[in-house]
């Protein structure tokens, strides 16, 4: 079937020439299936398809791959170096396919073959190695950075174990270990020649060298070895193909042979289990104790690999070690590499002899810090005594960083001892912890909150004393997400439209959607608009009822929340209107209301018992609700399980309403928001994170406001909030939370919810009930909007016209330009 590309039309040519067209993808597909499969059509499983297609499809990133990792070396460029201890990048083959734009070629290839594109898809494992927003931002970054063709690496662990599965048990959340690997990766290349040590505990030894110099050795009591596993990254129709490159941990061999030597056999398995047991499982958060020691040192584990190879890196351009900061610039997602600090001095003055006035230039200038909470208590600390058995080296830098940096202090407010206990790096009030935060801050050029009302909350409280001592080092950049995902991947419909619409230029300049702006009354685009959203509709509702058994009508509003199960995200809120939905529809049967089905999603952590009570009050809820023939037609309440990046895509192109009700000041942006809002979704929420600006962006018109402003939040939870006063006030709440407490959504036990009712009722931190009330009135707004089919549905293409603003190329433009000094680069 060779082609002679000399005889072919221009583009197809081209297309053939790079493999791109569907008879070469055919003709690889096959053969792939035999060289790496080991199997022919006939007896070929569907799994082997997906292998096949993939191994295809990997093959046409890496020419581009190669050719991108060589401009880099070759050429004077900055790279930005993103370190992240999470990257939830999803399922590979439809972004790739999509971004190569060979995803029709790709479908016609399959045809021939006998296969179906979306079934072989359906078929492949997501990593799933990020807990939830901080580590899917990382990947939408990655995907943008490489669009806009900046020269970037993405630097993280490649976990064994992701993100558990989330099984629902009689109501209740099962966590069953992810085995995203046990058929394979075909995405990720292995590079055992790319590795590097890591020290581990011991002590340190300070000595003057032969020139006299005084140098500090750090003997470390045991060392791991990383080594680097790619998956190339390729931009949207460019190409660019940046790399992504997670750090496996492996023993040492050299401490294996000297046991082995001395006989100690399995001394040196166990070192050898130890050293793998590193990069073995992602840790959920909200995980107060567990497996603090392991987690820290995964940390650092990652961080140091990335900057000896970024070391590395530089020698291999043939730069001095003055240049670091020239070369690089490390952008730390959230604190957990911030230990980034501290190791970059350390290598700069142990392992290359800088002075630290010199490393520190180098330091600050390279790092830069996005903070993603504010809730205190997700802010990382660590113990002293932990700290220095496990890094004893980097404390005695944190201790010379404080020390300098508090002294910097004492001179800017003689006399002010208050705050430099605030801004200390170490926590002195109660066992010695050190404030990760604050390390990272001291560390940095540039630091940033992920939406206004964050970043401005950041300045005023976290970070505040930081923010005065430096205000010209704070930034906003606010989150966004690719579009090439969560639009162009995942509701295929409404792409076509648009592209009809506006043109195909949306995808790679998301404020062309404004375009659609004209089309918004118009009643035949309005029809065409619903039709497609009807179509998603069906398709979740296919979804839903496999995954649960739920039978749910795609007429109804779908009012959705997926999200991870946090009490400031209020899932319970969201439950408490639907019980009292359920009370008022039992009372007065006739009562004109818009049938809904209310769908929830997402992982509670394994040790956040709150959390995983919301889950199983809410699948008791669906349990009576949907059993009840006095609802049916007029509500449903599913759980979705295990919601992840995968499912994700059935689910933000079917929404009807989007819930963002997170207690105004707690939610530092969010990024589903976005999502739903690309796909025609309706908000109702809070002025909180991103809403604030989606709102603005939309118009107030097109948005569904309720609840307290955080400086509300702010002034209620200091003058003293009492939540049993809104309970009094409102006959319905208090039903609905008797109802509960009854044991009425759980066959009748009564004691499994009362410590969720008690929560609320006695101090709800959240501020759930004080939220109630203007919460109920905004739904009955959105009931009656929903009952004009014309005015949603021109809401609907308001807000898709009006999400340009979220794309996270505009997101990545604003961090290459006002924090990495970093321009696209062809
Ligand atoms: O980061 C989230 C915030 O809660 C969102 O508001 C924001 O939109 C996103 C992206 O900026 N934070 C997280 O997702 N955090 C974690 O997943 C996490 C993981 C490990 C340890 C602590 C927190």
């Amino acid at each position: 079937m060779a082609t002679n590309p000399t005889t072919l039309a221009p583009r197809a040519a081209e297309a053939s020439r790079h493999g791109l067209d569907s008879e070469s993808l055919q003709r690889d597909v096959l053969e792939n299936l035999v060289s790496l499969q080991a199997r022919y059509p006939a007896i070929a499983t569907p799994h082997d398809w997906y292998m096949a297609l993939a191994y295809s499809v990997r093959d046409r990133l890496l020419v581009r791959w190669v050719e991108t990792v060589q401009s880099y070396a070759a050429r004077d460029v900055r790279i930005a170096c993103y370190l992240s201890a999470e990257f939830l990048i999803g399922p590979q083959l439809g972004n790739n396919l999509v971004n190569l734009g060979i995803e029709a070629d790709a479908r016609e290839a399959m045809l021939a073959l006998g296969q179906d594109l979306d079934a072989v898809m359906a078929l492949e494992e997501e990593p799933g190695l990020g807990n939830g927003g901080l580590g899917r931002l990382a990947a939408c970054y990655l995907d943008s950075l490489a669009t806009l063709e900046m020269p970037a690496i993405g630097y993280g662990i490649r976990y064994e174990f992701g993100i558990f599965r989330q099984a629902i048990r009689d109501g209740w959340q099962v966590e069953e270990t992810d085995k995203w690997l046990q058929k394979g990766n075909p995405w990720e290349i292995v590079r055992p020649e790319v590795a590097y040590y890591v020290n581990f505990g011991g002590h340190t030894h300070s000595e003057t060298d032969a020139e006299g110099r005084f140098r500090v050795r750090w003997i470390a009591a045991n060392q791991v070895k990383g080594v680097a596993c790619d998956t190339p990254v390729q931009g949207y129709r460019v190409e660019t193909c940046n790399t992504l490159r997670l750090w496996r941990s492996e023993a040492v061999e050299s401490f294996d042979l000297a046991d082995f030597n001395v006989g100690d056999y399995y001394g040196a398995v166990e070192q050898k289990v130890v050293s793998e047991t590193l990069s073995k499982v992602l840790y959920p958060n909200d995980e107060p104790e567990m497996g603090k020691r392991l987690r820290l040192a995964q940390q650092y584990f990652f961080v140091s690999c990335s900057l000896q190879d970024m070391l590395r890196l530089l020698q291999q351009k043939g730069e001095p070690i003055e240049r670091f900061a020239d070369v690089f610039v490390a952008q730390l997602n959230d604190t957990h590499p911030s230990i980034a600090v501290a190791e970059l001095m350390r290598l700069l003055l142990d392992e290359c002899g800088l002075q630290w006035g010199q490393a520190w230039d180098i330091t600050q200038r390279a790092l830069a810090y996005t903070n993603h909470t504010l809730l205190p208590e997700a802010l990382e600390t660590w113990g002293l005594p932990l700290f220095r058995g496990l890094l004893p080296r980097p404390l005695e830098i944190i201790y010379e960083i404080n020390r300098r940096f508090l002294d910097e202090v004492r001179q800017r407010h003689p006399g002010d001892e208050s705050r430099v206990s605030r801004m200390s790096l170490i926590d002195e009030s109660g066992d010695r912890r050190i404030r990760m935060a604050h390390l990272a801050t001291v560390g940095s050029h540039a630091i940033n909150g992920v939406a206004a009302l964050h970043s401005t909350l950041l300045r005023e409280t976290v970070l505040r004393d930081f923010a005065e001592l430096w205000p010209e080092r704070f930034h906003n950049v606010t989150n966004g997400v690719t579009p090439r995902r969560f639009l162009a991947l995942c509701n295929p419909g409404l792409a076509r439209l648009l592209d009809q619409t506006v043109g195909e230029g949306w995808i790679a300049d998301l404020t062309r959607l404004r375009g659609l702006e004209a089309h918004a009354d118009d009643e035949a685009f309005q029809q065409r608009w619903r039709a497609i959203k009807n179509a998603n509709k069906e398709a979740l509702a296919k979804h839903i009822h496999s995954a649960t058994g739920v039978a749910v009508d795609p007429r109804a509003l779908f009012d959705i929340q997926v999200k991870r199960i946090h009490e400031y995200k209020r899932q319970h809120l969201n439950a408490l209107y639907i019980v009292a939905l359920y009370q008022r529809l039992r009372r007065e049967p006739q009562l004109a209301l818009a049938p809904r089905c209310f769908v929830f999603g997402g992982k509670a952590a394994p040790g956040y018992a709150m959390a995983k009570l919301i889950i199983r009050l809410i699948n008791g809820i669906a349990e009576v609700v949907n059993n009840d023939p006095a609802m049916e037609g007029r509500l449903k309440v599913v759980f979705f399980p295990n919601f992840n990046v995968k499912s994700a895509h059935h689910i933000y192109p079917a929404a009807d309403l989007s819930e963002q009700i997170s207690t105004a000041g707690k939610e530092a942006s969010g990024t589903g928001n976005m999502k739903f809002m690309m796909n025609g979704v309706l908000t109702i929420g809070t002025l909180d994170g991103a809403n604030v600006e989606i709102r603005e962006e939309a118009g107030a018109e097109n948005f569904f406001l309720f609840g307290l402003h955080a400086q509300d939040v702010e002034r209620l939870q200091r003058e003293g909030y009492r939540p049993a006063d809104h309970v009094t006030a409102n006959d319905e709440l208090r039903e609905a939370l008797e109802l509960i407490a009854s044991g009425h959504f759980l066959r009748g036990q009564s004691d499994v919810f009362r410590p969720l009712v008690e929560n609320l009722t006695q101090w709800d931190h959240f501020l759930a009930l004080a939220d109630y009330a203007d919460y109920v009135a905004c739904q009955a707004r959105v009931d009656a909007a929903w009952q004009d089919p014309a005015t949603w549905t021109r809401m609907s293409i308001l807000n898709t016209a009006r999400s340009g603003k979220f794309s996270s190329d505009r997101a990545i433009r604003e961090y290459g330009d006002r924090i990495w000094g970093l321009a696209p680069m062809k």
